[in-house]
């Protein structure tokens, strides 16, 4: 297993759209336990693996809480086939440290994927974990919280990342 580096906003390799996992063997197998290693250790409720700089489209997920039981899922290829409701979530995202923004999502999701043994399966998830799977897929389309925002906070929030970036420059 190894730690993976967290690309952060403005890294143009956040917007490259992932590609389909053709095979799920034991190279895909070793990214994702790369990803849940480096995941855990941010720490993080989620990583895509756009995140990282790897084009694919595999994401992880564990929402438990602190000393609960860790209830690692892993979704390969996923396709969300049904949203219902909305409502605001305040978000955060590894590629944007500091960062905390209300982002409008379906409540409740159903999704389908392939887990770590190439399974298809299908899961219905509601709040976090349903707001978790819509912002790793997301990510694996390039798309991120900044993109979500009102103009006023994606300025804000550029300001800040572009400042963090150059600490020379910073005054
Ligand atoms: O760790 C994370 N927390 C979080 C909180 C609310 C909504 C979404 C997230 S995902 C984020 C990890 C991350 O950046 N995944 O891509
Ligand atoms: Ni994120």
């Amino acid at each position: 297993m190894a730690l993976l580096t967290i690309l952060t906003y403005p890294d143009p390799r956040l917007r490259e759209v992932g590609l389909p996992v053709a095979i799920v063997d034991n190279s895909i197998r070793s990214i994702v336990d790369d990803m849940a290693e480096t995941m855990y250790s941010a720490p993080g409720i989620g990583l895509a693996a756009t995140q990282v700089g790897i084009p694919l489209r595999i994401f992880v997920v564990d929402i438990a809480a602190e000393g609960e039981q860790s209830d690692l899922r892993v979704f390969i290829n996923p396709q969300i086939v049904e949203r219902r409701g909305k409502h605001m979530w305040r978000e955060g995202c590894l590629s944007f440290p500091d960062v905390a923004e209300e982002v409008k999502r379906a409540q409740s999701v159903r999704v389908k994927a392939l887990d770590r043994d190439g399974r298809a399966f299908e899961l219905d998830a509601q709040d976090l974990l349903a707001v978790a799977i819509q912002h790793e897929t997301d990510h694996l389309d390039g798309v991120l919280m900044i993109d979500q925002v009102s103009p006023f906070a994606r300025r804000r929030i550029g300001r800040k990342l572009a400042t963090r970036a150059r600490p020379a420059l910073s005054g």
